[in-house]
């Protein structure tokens, strides 16, 4: 028997995900045969998760699944039908549309909305450079995932992308996992790094999910929206039992003062009263977190709430006045940025392009484009605003606006696509050369080129760099090639030999050391502390310091949904395939046993959840992992794939945060209404 010539191929996983794991493109006699976790990646450890396992050998590498040419509209708007024209020909009605705009000055009618499709370095952000320069509107991405906890961090700390290195764990005696749910979002830091930690592991969320479930040594399963009221009460009974850090106060923070008669107010019983956590685990995790070393993980799901900037403040205050910071084992993580490994992100987007763009939120996007005047193109790429952003019903509507110019570039042919006039074909991340910076670990990888775009889809970067052209723009920085930039971009890290060297080893670890986080005690405040108390935030319209604020329980007609991110999918990605739609099931609504019984429901029973924004059908699927008075959708369906044509946003107003204009996705209320049987 001959052996087939096997080879592989590095590469890494740029999905917007804690773990950016390291791959192994297997080859038999040159053909790719499968895509695997690389078994030397100390991440992936030889796996992907089960999501990726199944799309990047489905329907990602399926090329009649993939869009493959330009395609111009030949149906309805949302209707979806297309007929194919050649790249010269789409790029040059697209640039039609766009010149006059540029005619006076920035071209703000030109709005474009961009998020996680991949989050490479150069595909995520270059196409940039080409908005920035003709003076687009941008949607302004991290409003509908993460603005609220950045904003809120950066007025307390001066920085919210420099985070704990989780290589720290090792000296840490307690980790805080807070509103978010590895299992899920991180899946190989809930398998191993929260696994192998020595550290004792609490995990706050309203939700039973499996981290919380089988890897915390105590739950604190407090109710949705009062996560500020149980940080003042974590403070509290630092205060009593002597253990915050007076002499990290008095040298680095500011505003305790102002704090201090909330945080006495804030006993157990009043805090168990607001949050629905028992007094004593309130204890046992104020003393666990405040003796230290910990690490505090701040999740993304608990700031997209109505008052999610006020919880992170308040959770800063957790941070500073216990001194878990610049030490060994102690610090807390957002996200680590690529600063983190000396990458100048300006290099990518140089700032000197930008002619004067305008930005708005996700939450006002259907309002957006409704405005005939305000907006007469829209573009999307790297994102599917349909199925992911608020308010689905109004947006849909004005996606069908007859004179909104439409273009969207993806992989496939999404719920957003259906509206486009012109659909361009997107290469994957498996068809270009690109750098993943981690926002977990403060590593480098590399993202390399297994096979061929199917027939002429192309990386992102290069679609704008052609659009540019199709513009007659001249100007040199729209046309930068890929490599230089790749090799520039590695280089500002340390690491020797550029991009070719690092495809070989996958993965740089860049420091021999876990590195402090804040380690000079210098912050990018206005007064360089810590800054509990913020004239900032004042000058935002906020409060000077954070507030114990719990948000009250829905009243009893009606319940509060959560809709976090599904174990099968990557945010909306994902649902046109095969066999993630197996394991999807039927969308549902998870609901408490209590909550159940209480509204007589069943699981398997048909109910509306309905509310101004709009009311959607579905399952209900009976478990405790909820709580009384609220209820779980899991985001990213696609409503087209869908027997109710919509997904759980059609439920979200658009309500926005407290601060910086995002998302409160997982504060909306709805009304519940059992279906007779066999209606619908
Ligand atoms: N109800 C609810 N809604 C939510 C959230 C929630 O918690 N609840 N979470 C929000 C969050 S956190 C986020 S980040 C957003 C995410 O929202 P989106 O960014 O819209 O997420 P996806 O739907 O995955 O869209 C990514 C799209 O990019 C395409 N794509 C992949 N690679 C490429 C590429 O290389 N080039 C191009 N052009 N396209 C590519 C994919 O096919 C996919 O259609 O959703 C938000 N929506
Ligand atoms: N499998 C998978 N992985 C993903 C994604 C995905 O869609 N699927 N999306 C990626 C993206 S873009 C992002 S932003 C991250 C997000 O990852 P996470 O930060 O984990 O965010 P979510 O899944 O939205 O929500 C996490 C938790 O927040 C909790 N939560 C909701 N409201 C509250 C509250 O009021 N208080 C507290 N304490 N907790 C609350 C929810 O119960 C949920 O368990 O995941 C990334 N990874
Ligand atoms: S989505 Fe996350 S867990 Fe899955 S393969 Fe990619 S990096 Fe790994
Ligand atoms: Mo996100």
């Amino acid at each position: 028997m001959t052996e087939a010539k096997r080879e592989v191929i590095k590469t890494t996983c740029p999905r917007d995900c804690y773990d950016a794991c390291g791959m192994v493109a297997v080859f038999d006699d040159g053909k790719l045969r499968r895509l695997l976790g690389d078994p030397d990646h100390h991440i992936a450890r030889g796996s992907l998760c089960g999501k990726c396992a199944i799309v990047y050998n489905g329907v990602w590498r399926d090329p009649d699944a993939r869009l493959s040419q330009p395609l111009r509209r030949t149906g309805r708007k949302g209707e979806g039908k297309f007929q194919p024209i050649s790249w010269d020909e789409a790029l040059a009605e697209i640039a039609d549309k766009i010149r006059p705009l540029m005619a006076d000055g920035p071209a703000r009618q030109v709005v474009h909305a961009h998020y996680t499709g991949t989050v490479g370095l150069i595909a995520g952000w270059y196409p940039l450079r080409f908005f920035q320069h003709i003076g687009a509107t941008e949607i302004d991405p991290d409003t509908v995932c993460n603005k609220a906890g950045h904003t809120a961090l950066e007025l307390v700390f001066g920085d919210s992308l420099e985070g704990f290195d989780p290589e720290t764990a090792k000296d840490a005696k307690t980790i805080l996992v807070w509103g978010a749910n590895p299992s899920h979002t991180a899946p190989h830091m809930h398998k191993n790094w929260l696994r192998e930690t020595p550290a004792k592991i609490i995990a706050i969320d309203p939700i039973g999910h499996r981290t919380a479930t089988e890897r915390a040594d105590v739950h604190l399963k407090l109710r949705p929206g009062t996560d500020a009221a149980l940080a003042f009460g974590l403070l509290h009974v630092a205060l009593t039992k002597g253990l915050l850090d007076r002499d990290f106060i008095d040298a680095n923070v500011i505003g305790f003062e102002s704090l201090l008669p909330a945080i006495e107010a804030a006993d157990p019983a009043t805090t168990e009263a607001l949050t629905g956590v028992p007094s004593a685990l309130i204890e046992e995790v104020a003393i666990a977190y405040a003796t230290g070393p910990s690490l505090l993980w701040m999740g993304q799901g608990m700031q997209r709430t109505a008052r999610g900037g006020n919880a992170f403040r308040a959770l800063g205050a957790l941070v500073g006045l216990t001194g878990n910071l610049a030490k060994p084992g102690a610090g807390f993580c957002y996200m680590n940025g690529p600063g983190s490994r000396n990458i100048d992100m300006d290099v990518v987007v140089p700032p000197q392009l930008d002619a004067g763009c305008a930005s708005v939120s996700h939450m006002d996007l259907a309002a957006t484009l409704a405005d005939a005047d305000g907006t007469r193109v829209f573009c999307t790429w790297n994102c599917n605003p349909v199925a992911s952003s608020p308010d689905q019903a109004a947006l849909r509507a004005a996606l069908a606006r007859e004179d909104l110019f439409t273009v969207v570039c993806d992989l496939f042919e999404t719920d957003t696509a259906a509206y486009a006039d012109i659909v361009l074909p997107a290469a994957s991340f498996l068809e270009f050369d690109d750098l993943v910076a981690p926002y977990f670990y403060q590593t480098l990888s590399a993202q390399v080129k297994v096979q061929d775009a199917p027939g002429e889809a192309l990386p992102n970067q290069e679609i704008f760099r052609r659009l540019a052209r199709a513009l007659g723009l001249t100007e040199p920085l729209l046309f930068e090639e890929d490599r230089p930039l790749l090799d520039r971009l590695v280089a500002m890290t340390g690491f020797a030999g550029g991009f070719q060297a690092l495809s070989r080893v996958g993965t740089a670890q860049l420091y021999s050391e876990p590195r402090l986080q804040f380690a000079d005690l210098t912050f990018a405040t206005p007064s360089g502390k810590i800054e509990l108390a913020s004239e900032a935030a004042v000058a935002q319209g906020l409060p000077l310091v954070p507030e114990p604020h719990a948000d009250a329980a829905p009243t009893a007609d009606k319940l509060r949904i959560l809709s976090p991110a599904s174990i099968w999918q990557m945010n909306a990605s994902y649902a046109n395939d095969a066999g993630i739609l197996k394991n999807l099931g039927q969308n549902a609504v998870i609901l408490h046993p209590d909550e159940a019984h209480r509204r007589a429901l069943e699981d398997g029973d048909r109910v509306v959840l309905s509310n101004a924004a709009g009311s959607l059908t579905l399952g209900v699927s009976v478990s405790d992992i909820a709580q009384p008075g609220f209820g779980i959708v899991y985001k990213g369906r696609w409503p087209a794939h869908e027997t109710a044509g919509a997904n759980v946003n059609i439920l979200h107003a658009g309500r926005k945060s407290d601060i910086a204009e995002a998302t409160s996705v997982h504060s909306m209320e709805v009304a519940i209404t059992k279906l007779p049987e066999a209606a619908e």
